[in-house]
């Protein structure tokens, strides 16, 4: 098992006189020092805007900024770095998907997701079928509520399909889709697949070119890297039929009076001085990723889901939603006991140093049909640099307040 906590600073302190235990990873990671250090280093020497300048500076911060492009390609292998845009985040990077819809679609095509979608990977495209007059269709949960209904999702897609878009991982239910598979199905029928990368691109490896996804989009800040900064890969053919989303500086080859030309993919959809601390840091956290290697985190991650699944399932009057085989879980654990609010919950466990997630978890219709009493559940997700210790002081942590609340 991986023993790496010393590289994150800030899990070494105490929380209520308790020594930190993380388990918020879903929401967001920590940083190790390297990441660290690489954004200190950037403003301490190499700070100045990128692609404008001639002076050093200017070419070192564009240097590394495409340096850090480049690294992005190699980790989710994509063919080129004319693939790569850098965005804000999973929210940003699905709402341009959803603009570029607006593009293609036609009163009565459709939009296919499923039930299980984060509100980013919902809304926006409520908003493009509004506008357009396309139609959203949701796939269902299995009958159990564990997993998605694949069956389902198969029937849903037809000619009128125009997108599918689809969580690779569930940030509630702790499940995989198989996005090769809906690849395929997506287009047999015509149809581009999006894939909502935000919670399988910290925990596994990505390989955009063989599951042939036409978008996919992910954070920075959910994979050891800073706030504010994240990808959608888009397929280089398709990029060069789209037109920009957001249009200023950067992005323009020629500019006149009464019309203006762009420059070249992947810039003409970066308008503006764009995040570069954060593309560059983020590069930092994928080269620290690829030191231990993605197969190892998620080996590290199975083993602790492994260790703690059952534990939990053993405690009398918890439910914990998703599938109930730890074989078939990613490290998110969402659960509710009985008769306790998941508020109580997560306020209770940080009372003994433990950070948990409790609320809707951004999926407010998947949460009605796992949680109808409480409309909420708590959520504890774990990273590589979790224990085996955290694993059994969360589990201590739940009885000492059941037993608190009398139950
Ligand atoms: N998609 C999924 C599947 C997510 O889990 C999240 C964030 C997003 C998209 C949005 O990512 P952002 O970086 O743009 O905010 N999920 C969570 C969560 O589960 N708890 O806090 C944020």
């Amino acid at each position: 098992m991986l023993n790496i906590k010393k590289d994150f600073p800030i899990l070494d302190q105490a929380v209520n006189d308790e020594p930190l235990v993380y388990l918020d990873n879903a929401a967001t990671t920590q940083k190790p020092i390297a990441v660290l250090d690489t954004m200190r280093d950037y403003y301490t020497t190499d700070n100045a805007n990128v692609h404008r300048g001639v002076h050093t500076l200017a070419e070192r911060a564009t240097a590394s900024y495409e340096a850090s492009r480049e690294k992005v390609r190699a980790f989710i292998h994509a063919a080129s770095t004319r693939e790569i845009l850098f965005t804000k985040g999973t929210t940003q990077s699905l709402n341009w998907v959803a603009q570029f819809a607006r593009q293609l679609l036609k009163p009565g095509d459709e939009i296919v997701i499923s039930i299980l979608e984060h509100h980013s990977n919902l809304v926006p495209w409520q908003q493009a079928a509004e506008a357009t007059g396309a139609l959203l269709k949701f796939a269902p949960l299995t009958a159990d509520k564990t997993k998605l209904d694949m069956d389902a999702l198969k029937a849903l897609i037809t000619d009128k399909t125009k997108f599918v878009s689809i969580a690779q991982a569930s940030n509630v239910l702790g499940t995989v889709n198989p996005v090769k598979d809906i690849a395929k199905l997506a287009h047999e029928n015509g149809a581009y697949l999006v894939v909502d990368g935000a919670q399988s691109t910290p925990h596994m490896a990505i390989d955009v070119e063989d599951f042939d996804a036409d978008f996919f989009a992910f954070s920075g800040h959910k994979m050891l890297g800073p706030t504010g900064i994240g990808v959608l890969y888009a397929k280089e053919e398709l990029l060069n039929q789209l037109e920009p989303i957001e249009f200023g500086g950067e992005m323009i080859d020629f500019v006149y009076e009464d019309h203006s030309t762009w420059t070249e993919l992947p810039w003409k959809f970066e308008a503006g001085t764009p995040n570069i601390a954060g593309a560059i840091t983020l590069g930092t956290a994928i080269d620290y990723l690829n030191q231990i290697g993605m197969d190892k985190i998620q080996q590290h991650e199975a083993e602790l889901i492994h260790y703690v699944l059952p534990k939990l399932q053993d405690i009398p009057g918890i439910t914990v939603y998703g599938p109930q085989d730890s074989a078939e879980h990613t490290g998110v654990l969402a659960f509710n006991i009985d008769g306790l609010h998941p508020h109580d919950v997560a306020t209770a466990l940080d009372m003994e140093g433990i950070a948990v997630r409790a609320g809707h978890h951004c999926a407010q219709p998947l949460i009605r049909q796992i949680a109808p009493d409480m409309e909420a559940c708590a959520r504890a997700s774990f990273y590589l640099y979790n224990t085996l210790e955290d694993c059994d002081k969360l589990v201590e942590s739940l009885i000492k307040t059941k037993e608190f609340f009398g139950l």
